[in-house]
This record gives structure tokens, sequence and C-alpha cells, in this order.
């Protein structure tokens, strides 16, 4: 199972802790006593109980192309597609997170927006992961991905929109909390904040594209989820599922080190998330997920056997969630700020990239500097204009919840809220201020 991954380079891996090296996967003794009539395993007559699913009674290789410094590592192999030009649509797409984060990191701290989720410290394994997928295999994300549909061209406006809820939001007319994304056009399925859900969905739709004759063979299904997302049992069902149906499903898992404020040492006592993979009888690869090249190749190749084999696969990527949690949470608390400092130098993600792309003489300081600007110039445009655009009408509440005709409870909860507002809705302050920023101060509905 792991042949493919024994033979990737080795880093240590301080994220990864646990009891599962003592006992490695057993040899078994060359003349063995058969088998069982249901069963391949072979008959040994020593008592061995094992504990690790490398031979080498190591924990789990970790893949990597560049080290720290952005240098190719002997022996790694630069992705085939890397041409200057995809170079620098990687690296622009890694930097304009930072420039989204930091400007709607301070907008939700004035109130703007209810609430964020920023990328920092994980955007190689976002854009990596997402530049290996063809455009429209179907994405399943938890809330941490929006790299993925910058990288399809959902642009700064969409996010926007998104973010503040105004009408020209497309993934929820404004209903879904901030970065709960959706867009059927760019095969990205909408976020749902109850963790893990996304996950047997994923195989649901792997399963659905291995159906369709008109895509089988030709894409897969992604799903992407945290290590804490991976202690629900909705992880378990979704690999199950993907490894017997089969589906071809690709699981990626965002090992940052944190859920919330539970780091990834107390998620599980085995040797990460990778290590549950061959359990399942699913090809498994762990990945430097501080290495775009790194990743880029990793997710190509799952994808690529995905694809041959009709079978899921299983990424570990080992990265460090360099931001808070949300901007619900302090991680100061639980963390130190030292160790934050340290882990924002050690393996930048960004940093490394540029430093790989500055050695290939791809990039320079002037075009560094332009890049930045020009980025952050068109993020305070787009969010400058989201600002003054209105909500969608506030009778869209109620529309296209369920398919098909208008169920009882949403209408008489339409219904309900048309009373209220003929009753307070012009008189009392705050309805009719909040009324104001609807497109139509919600006069649609007084006139039910
Ligand atoms: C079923 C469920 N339980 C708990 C939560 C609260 N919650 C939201 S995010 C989160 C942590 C998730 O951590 P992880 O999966 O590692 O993703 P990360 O935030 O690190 O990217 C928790 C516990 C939730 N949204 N849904
Ligand atoms: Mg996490």
């Amino acid at each position: 199972m792991l042949r493919s991954v024994r033979s990737l380079h080795i880093r240590s891996q301080t994220l990864v802790k646990g009891r599962g090296l003592a006992n490695a996967a057993p040899k078994f003794p060359a003349q063995s006593q058969g088998h069982l009539p249901t069963s391949n395993s072979p008959l040994v007559s020593k008592l061995q109980f094992f504990n690790s699913v490398t031979s080498e009674s190591g924990q789990i290789p970790t893949y990597r192309v560049l080290d720290g410094m952005g240098k190719l590592i002997d022996g790694a192999e630069v992705p085939d597609a890397l041409s200057e030009d995809f170079a620098r649509r990687l690296y622009e797409n890694m930097q304009l997170l930072p420039t989204l984060d930091n400007l709607l990191y301070n907008v939700q701290r004035q109130g703007k927006i209810s609430f964020y989720v920023t990328s920092y410290g994980e955007e190689a394994t976002i854009i990596g992961s997402a530049a290996a997928l063809a455009p429209d295999d179907e994405v399943l994300g938890q809330y941490r991905e929006m790299g993925v549909l910058l990288w399809r061209g959902f642009g700064v406006n969409s996010v926007m929109a998104q973010c503040f809820g105004n009408q020209e939001d497309k993934s929820g007319k404004g209903r879904q909390m901030p970065m709960h994304f959706g867009s059927p056009e760019l095969h990205f399925h909408t976020i749902s904040s109850t963790l893990a859900t996304q996950i047997p969905h994923a195989a649901g739709v792997g399963y659905a594209l291995k159906r369709d004759p008109s895509r089988r063979g030709k894409n897969v299904a992604v799903v992407y989820f945290g290590e804490g997302a991976a202690s629900e049992g909705d992880f378990h069902a979704g690999m199950l599922l993907a490894s017997t149906i089969p589906a071809p499903t690709v699981f990626i898992a965002r090992n940052n080190g944190f859920a919330i404020s539970t780091p990834a040492s107390e998620q599980f006592y085995g040797d990460g998330i990778a290590a549950r993979g061959p359990g399942y009888g699913v090809d498994t690869v762990r990945v430097d997920g501080n290495d775009i090249l790194a990743v880029l190749n990793a997710v190509k190749e799952a994808r690529r056997r995905c694809l041959e084999s009709g079978r899921a696969v299983l990424i570990e990527a080992m990265t460090y969630r360099v931001g808070h949690h949300s901007t619900s949470d302090d991680s100061f608390a639980y963390r130190g700020r030292q160790e934050v400092e340290d882990r924002k130098k050690i393996d930048n993600p960004i940093t490394r990239f540029r430093l790989f792309m500055e050695s290939q003489g791809w990039w320079s300081s002037d075009e560094e500097e332009e890049l930045k600007r020009r980025l952050k110039k068109d993020v305070l445009e787009a969010f400058k204009r989201a600002e003054g655009v209105k909500r969608h009408q506030l009778k869209e509440l109620f529309s296209d919840v369920y398919g098909g005709q208008e169920p009882w409870n949403i209408k008489e909860q339409r219904e309900e809220l048309a009373s209220l507002l003929k009753k307070y809705g012009e008189v009392w302050e705050p309805w009719r201020n909040e009324l104001g920023n609807f497109q139509d101060k919600g006069q649609e509905l007084f006139k039910e």
C-alpha cells in the first residue's frame, strides 16, 4: 500500500506524535502455514502485535520537493507543467490570500461583517491542491479553502459580495455566514458549518461522477477537512463508503496542528491521519503542506490514481495554522506568541516558493512590490464597492430553500415576518434602519 510513500523523502514531523512507532507492521516469515479459507492472511506461529503501517517501524514519511529555503532537495522532481507563467500564477494566488485576510480580518473587527476565517500559513496546501485539479472536479470544502475558488476565477468581488451578504452574492443570496461560499458554475459545493458533513457527501459525489458516463474517468470529487474534523464519525463513514463502493474521491486532510484550541496531539494517538488510509485499503501519502510543489505533485498523482482505479486516495498535508482559528478565537489563550512567530518564519510557504522563483530568474524584489501593491489596491477597491451594495430583497430569505413548492413551514414563517413588519417595520427605528439595507426596504413582504 505504502510502497510509493516509502520511496519518497523523509523529514521528521513535529506535529504527528503518538505511539505507533514501537511495533512495526510485521514482516511475515518466508515459510508460513498457508491461510484460512476466508482470508489470504498468512498463518504464523509467532505472536506479534503491531502498531504501525510502515514496516520500517517509523512514522509515515513526508514528501517534499523544496527545502525550507526554497531549494530543490536531492532527487526531487519539479512538476512537469511548471512553466514560468504557471509558477507566477501560483505565486500570485498564494499572495492574494493574505491580502484578503489582512483586510477582511480588520473589516470584521470594525463590525462590518460578522465573521471571517483566514488561510494564514496554509496557502501552499490550498493553492497547490487547487492547481492540481481539473477546473470541473467537484470540490467539497470545510471553510478555509477560499483559495480554491479564487484559483478557479471566482474573483475578489464575489468574495466581498458573499462576506457582506449583498445582492451580488450568488453563493447564498446573503443568507449564509461569511466564508460559506458555494458556486455551481465553479463546481464548488456550498460550505456547511457543521464539521465533517462534507466528507460522506464527497464519497457520494465521487460515486455519482463514476455513474455518469459523461464524467466517469474524467472528474473526481475532492474533499478538504481539518485534522480536527477527521475525529468525527463522518470521516470514517466517508472513507469507508469511498473505499467500498468504491468512489473516485480525493480526501485532503489539512493537518494544521489545531482544531480551535485542541492541539493535533490530542486528536489522535496514532500516526496522524495518514495512518488511517491503509486501514480502509486506500492509497495514501503524507505531504509537506508548506511546499507548494510537493502538494502539486502529490495531488496530481492522487487525482491520476483516483481516475485510473475509480477508487479513493487520501492525502495528509502537514502545515501550521498561523492565524487564530477565526475571528471568534484568540489563539494566544492556548499557545505561545513565540511559537506562532517562529512558525511564521520556519518553512513559510510563500517565502519558500518566492525563493525558488527567484532562483529560477522568474521573480524579483521589484515584481514583489508591484504585485503586493496591485493586489492590495484590487482588494481595497472591491471592499469599498461591496460596502455600498444593497442586500437582496428581504423576501429572498424564504425563496429556494427547498426545491419545488413552498412547504407549509416556510409559508408560515414568511407570513409571520410580513405581519411583524407591517406592525413595527416603519415605526420602530432599529427595524426601520435595518430594512433600509435591503434592496426594496422589505416592501415586497409588506404587500403580503
Ligand atoms: C459538528 C461540529 N462540532 C463542532 C464544531 C465547532 N468547530 C468549528 S471549527 C472547529 C475546529 C475544526 O478544526 P479542524 O478540523 O482541524 O479545522 P481547522 O479549523 O484547523 O482548519 C470546531 C470544533 C462544528 N462547527 N461542528
Ligand atoms: Mg486543524
